[in-house]
């Protein structure tokens, strides 16, 4: 499919009715996102300039021995994430996407993003592959209470049945939820169209699932930066995706496609 549209780089004024053709004439269509579409609602990326959270790497904080180390660390490190999440609102690429979905008969949304502004944009087939900071979770039993948007007070940690309360996220060496893994998988391998936003591609195996399980799909990049995929999608469109996405949605309702 790929040789269809054209590949590689090109002005936007090129790729974007070249994307937008791939789209419309697709019968699957799948898209992965990372935290680089939540940039312009003003939520910091992980590993950006900024992406570290006071003087603490992401693999520190998001791992099981982290969080056995120092709970109160990470619990502070998630409720100051909530509190810009609440206070974040769905930008144009998040809405776009919502729009997306729309002229497709089948779509699905993967995100390894735990902020929600995908649903809150109206997204509905979405699959949350690193879980959500909508509950906590108990690390011992199955209790699970709601995570309150001023985030879990730091003296209730502990859980009464001798566990601890924890966010309800994936945390590095921990699998995916299987059922979210199967989902976003068959949608990747049946899709006609992938389109890969704001992630850099480095954390398996969600960067996985944008080459590795369908070699015929036409695979579209928006980022900003080159990652690791960059040379093996059919093309690169290099901007921020509050941009792009709109402009690819506009092309696609006004047929501006080739
Ligand atoms: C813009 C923009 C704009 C900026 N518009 N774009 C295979 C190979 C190698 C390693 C592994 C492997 N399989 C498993 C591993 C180990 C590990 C891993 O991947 N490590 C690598 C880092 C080396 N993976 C795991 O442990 C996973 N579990 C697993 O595999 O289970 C099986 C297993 C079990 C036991 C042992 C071994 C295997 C779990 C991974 C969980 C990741 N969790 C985190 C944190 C938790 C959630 C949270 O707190 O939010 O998820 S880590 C962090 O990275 C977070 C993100 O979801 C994830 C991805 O980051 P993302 O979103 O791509 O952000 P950035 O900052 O990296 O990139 C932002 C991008 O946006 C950049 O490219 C910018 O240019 C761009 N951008 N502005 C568009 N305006």
């Amino acid at each position: 499919m790929a040789e269809a549209y054209g590949t590689g780089w090109g002005t936007f004024q090129t790729l974007i009715p070249n994307v937008a053709a791939a789209l419309r004439q697709a019968k699957s269509v799948f898209v992965l996102t990372g935290s680089g579409i939540s940039a312009e609602s003003g939520l910091p990326t992980f590993r950006g300039v900024g992406g570290l959270w006071r003087t603490h790497r992401v693999e520190e904080l998001a791992s099981p021995e982290g969080f056995a180390r120092d709970p109160v660390l990470v619990w502070t490190w998630y409720n100051e994430r909530k509190g810009a999440h609440e206070g974040a609102q769905p930008n144009a690429g998040h809405d776009a996407l919502a729009q997306l979905e729309r002229f497709s008969r089948d779509f699905t949304l993967a995100t390894q993003n735990v902020d929600s502004l995908h649903l809150r944009a109206g997204s509905r087939n979405v699959v949350e592959l690193h879980g959500s900071l909508r509950e906590a979770r108990c690390t011992h039993c199955d209790a699970r209470r709601p995570f309150e948007a001023a985030g879990l007070p730091l003296d209730e940690i502990a859980h009464s049945c001798g566990g601890r309360w924890r966010p309800d996220i994936v945390w590095f060496g921990e699998s995916l939820p299987a059922a979210a893994w199967q989902r976003a998988r068959e949608a990747a391998s049946r899709a006609d169209v992938i389109l890969v936003v704001g992630t850099s591609a480095v954390v398996y195996p969600a960067a996985a699932l944008a080459t590795n399980y369908n070699r015929a799909a036409f695979v579209a990049e928006i980022n900003p930066e080159p990652t690791p995929i960059s040379d093996r999608v059919a093309c690169t469109l290099r901007g921020s995706a509050a941009d792009v996405l709109p402009r690819i949605v506009e092309a696609i309702s006004r047929d501006e496609t080739v």
